[in-house]
């Protein structure tokens, strides 16, 4: 059972970042009660199993549930600290403007159960001055309760902004083991969370203001997807020239001060293909580097669209082997993923010769049904399809041999298999990223 002086901690959101997060304070000796909107998912929790991939999420979910640190249930029920950790898409208008409904729905649902000395604390990923809409959400609910504000004396409550900054596969690592920036709405909400995340990480934790840790998330991740558009960039630019660009980044990244990143068929997930957008959402006029980054992001998805169409349609009895939908290696996230959009593009122009292999999906995603594109396993690819569209970096397409692959036609849009250069297949063979 939990340990004394400990809060009592409710995770609103089971997600991705949310249960994850549930388990690491559990195990930290807290009560846990997570709260989803999914009755599937919170029967999952509750039996001990869990909906989603993460290493070693599973057992570390079942050890807290069996111990009777973790619960889940789908109504918010009163605790001492509140994590928000919910979703924070963009409309799909053309100013991407932040959908905020998921999260001012939680602190509909936190208001109703607040009482004097109680911390929340959001996590997700969100623009900057959303903590004092959240705050301002309350507010509105719970005349009774003095809330934080820099003008006003000593609140009931403690809000503050927290952002997640976790890998996908690391996850669990990385909670503990990253730093973290809190940011209060007041120095004092400030303290009051970092006494709180003090319980369980052993990164430093270090405190400022509400808005200056949102800008930090966003800014963490506008400065991966800039990186990340520059190889995109030169991955396009080698195709125009004729060069290989794997070569001259491995060359380049041999200056000290000089460090691209990889190309790839484009940015996926629902973090760094995002978020940048928050950023242009609150500043238009001063972000055209951040705009335009997005832009050749996206572009380079339909970049291998044509390329991957053109080397199908140049050997038109070849069967084709796309590898991969996830959004990147080793995780079964098909959000937001170029490799599920390419994969399914190819599907619905070259129908059966299209074969696709995802060994993190048992079934194909439903931007493929009324398609004839069909799921296969990698050994099957290796002996029956002419054509390899490498898409995910999966570990296990890495590691087949060039023997098995000799032969094979292959477009290689993650730069796994250097070694494919050398086999005299097609032209198009060694096509860059
Ligand atoms: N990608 C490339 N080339 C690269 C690196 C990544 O094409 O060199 C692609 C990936 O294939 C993927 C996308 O970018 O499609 C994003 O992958 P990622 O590994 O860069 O990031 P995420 O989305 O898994 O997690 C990011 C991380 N942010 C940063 O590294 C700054 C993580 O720390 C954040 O917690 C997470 O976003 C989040 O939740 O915001």
């Amino acid at each position: 059972m939990r340990g004394d002086n400990l809060p009592r901690v409710s995770v609103i959101g089971l997600g991705y970042i949310g249960l994850p997060t549930a388990a690491v304070i559990a195990r930290a000796g807290m009560e846990v009660y997570g709260v989803d909107v999914s009755r599937a998912v919170v029967e999952t929790i509750n039996r001990g199993e869990i909906h989603i991939e993460e290493v070693d999420l599973d057992g570390l979910v079942q050890g807290v549930v069996q111990r009777g640190l973790l619960r889940a249930g789908t109504e918010v029920q009163p605790a001492d600290v509140f994590v928000i950790a919910v979703p924070t898409p963009f409309h799909k208008d053309a100013d991407h403007t932040p959908d905020l409904s998921y999260v001012l729905a939680a602190a509909g649902s936190v208001a109703k159960v607040l009482k004097p000395g109680d911390t929340i604390i959001l996590e997700s990923t969100s623009p900057v001055g959303t903590t004092e809409q959240l705050r301002d959400a309350i507010a509105a609910e719970r005349p009774d309760l003095a809330l934080p504000s820099l003008t006003a004396g000593t609140p009931d409550v403690a809000i503050a902004y927290c952002p997640e900054r976790v890998l996908p596969g690391r996850i669990l690592e990385e909670l503990t083991h990253n730093d973290r920036s809190i940011g209060g709405i007041t120095p004092r909400c400030a303290r009051k969370a970092l006494g709180f995340y003090k319980h369980f990480v052993r990164g430093t934790c270090v405190t400022t203001d509400a808005r200056s840790a949102e800008m930090t998330k966003l800014v963490e991740n506008a400065y991966r997807d800039v990186n990340i558009a520059f190889a995109n960039e030169l991955s396009m630019v080698a195709d125009a020239m004729g060069l290989d660009v794997w070569e001259v980044i491995q060359l380049a990244n041999r200056h000290p001060r000089v460090n691209i990143l990889s190309p790839g068929p484009g940015v996926g997930g629902h973090c760094i293909a995002v978020d940048p957008w928050f950023i242009v959402h609150g500043a238009p006029q001063q972000t055209p580097l951040i705009r335009t980054a997005r832009g050749v992001n996206d572009s380079k998805i339909h970049h291998v669209i044509g390329h991957a169409s053109a080397l199908v349609e140049k050997h038109p009895t070849a069967k084709v082997a796309c590898l991969g939908l996830a959004f990147k290696a080793n995780i079964d996230d098909f959000r937001e993923s170029p490799a599920r959009l390419v994969a399914a593009t190819l599907a619905r122009r070259f129908g059966e010769r299209i074969h696709i292999v995802e060994p993190y999906a048992s079934e194909l995603p439903r931007e493929f049904d009324g398609t004839d594109a069909a799921q296969i396993d990698i050994d099957t690819a290796l002996e029956e399809c002419a054509i390899l569209i490498v898409l995910v970096d999966h570990e296990i397409f890495r590691s087949v041999p060039l023997a098995e692959r000799m032969d094979k036609i292959v477009y290689d849009t993650r730069g796994i298999w250097s070694d494919s250069a050398a086999t005299p297949a097609t032209p198009l063979l060694s096509m860059a990223g």
